[in-house]
């Protein structure tokens, strides 16, 4: 195996010029669980810890390293572990925000070039959270899939009318119905997953994922959490996890999402919704809040029957949330650069040593 088999191309060995001691190799996180990593390069995977000093001075500019992320590594006791040393640039990346009033991210995983949304026909299916699923995606440059799971439990009419929803809310994205049961749609899976490309799914507990896995994955050992004593093979999983399936594409398996939570964006919202980003566009207003303005293009398209109202009402939202949290945003800086100056006032009385 080669660093290239595990996505490391170009633009990350560009990255890799800038680790900081001779002696770091550069790696791929694998797994996480509960601040313990593992980490594979081309020789293998072994466990890993981060530094007390990566804790220290990294973690806080940084964060600490996700699935899917390349870090510089020391290899220690004939590559029985490995310590963390640095956390290389990340091309693309998932994160949700932090509960709380604050502008945090919970990094989700890092450097993924497809993102499989996955979400049942049965009980699960629900459009708006696709779309907020979507807006996430695209906020971390990833291409999205969408996947409807578990078309064995639905009619042909019903799915249908799923898969036509979806086309609705999402114009371009691809669409792909599944079932792990009957086999449907697993080919076209397959054909999206090309070598070397790290892909991840996403969505509800229970919908499939792991399921979908294992019948993409050959014989690559997937590790599926706490089976049931019963056996009857209910696999929650418990732990992101990097595997390489059997024709090299590599595949990140997700812990269930309870909630999405706050999204915090911009560009991706303005991608997912562009449908209605280029018919406001028409609007006579500049600032029209496509409520009951005259000469709203947003609404003519909605009384046309072009444009669902739950899907503007969606947008709406969305905007609504983001526009919250830019304003969190400037918020703090300004408390930032407060404390800043505060601080820097006791802290340098005169010609104070410059600390970076
Ligand atoms: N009928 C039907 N059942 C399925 C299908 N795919 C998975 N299941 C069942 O759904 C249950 C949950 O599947 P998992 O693959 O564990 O779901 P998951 O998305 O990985 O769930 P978490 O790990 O909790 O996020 C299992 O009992 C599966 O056997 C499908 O296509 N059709
Ligand atoms: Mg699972
Ligand atoms: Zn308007």
């Amino acid at each position: 195996m080669e660093l290239s088999d595990l996505g490391f191309d170009h633009w990350f060995a560009d990255q890799a010029r800038e680790l900081r001691a001779p002696d770091l190799s550069v790696a791929r996180v694998t797994a996480v669980d509960r601040g313990r990593y593992f980490v594979r390069d081309e020789h293998g995977e072994v466990p890993a810890e981060l530094t007390g000093r990566y804790l220290h001075e990294a973690a806080a500019a940084d964060g600490v390293p996700c699935v899917g992320d390349w870090v510089g590594v020391r290899l220690l006791d004939e590559r029985s572990h490995a310590t963390i040393h640095q956390l290389l640039p990340r091309r693309t990346f998932l994160r949700r925000k932090s509960p709380g009033r604050g502008v945090e991210f919970q990094m989700i995983a890092a450097n993924i070039d497809v993102a499989f949304v996955t979400q049942a026909c049965h009980f699960d299916f629900n459009v708006r959270r696709l779309e907020r699923y979507l807006v996430m995606v695209r906020e971390g440059r990833i291409r999205p899939v969408v996947l409807l799971t578990k078309t064995d439990l639905v009619g042909p009419e019903a799915l249908e009318d799923m898969l036509e929803t979806v086309r609705r809310a999402a114009s371009d994205v691809p669409v792909v119905p599944v079932s792990n049961v009957t086999g449907a749609g697993l080919d076209e899976v397959r054909r999206l997953l090309r070598p070397g490309e790290t892909c991840c799914l996403l969505g509800s507990s229970g919908v499939g994922k792991t399921t979908l896995i294992s019948h993409l994955s050959g014989s690559a050992a997937l590790e599926t959490g706490s089976v049931s004593h019963t056996g009857e093979g209910r696999h929650t999983t418990t732990r992101r996890q990097l595997v390489v399936l059997d024709g090299g594409q590599l595949l990140i398996d997700m812990p269930g999402m309870r909630e999405l939570g706050m999204l915090g964006v911009g560009e991706g919202l303005e991608e997912v919704f562009a449908d209605v980003g280029e018919l406001a566009a028409n609007c006579r207003f500049a600032d029209c809040s496509h409520v009951r303005e005259p000469g709203c293009a947003v609404r003519a398209a909605i009384e046309r029957g072009d444009l669902s109202e739950e899907h503007l009402q969606s947008y709406l939202k969305l905007r609504k949330e983001s526009a919250y949290h830019d304003l969190s945003y400037v918020e703090r800086r300004r408390r930032d650069r407060e404390f800043g100056r505060m601080t820097r006032a006791v802290l340098k009385p005169k010609g104070g040593r410059d600390t970076r």
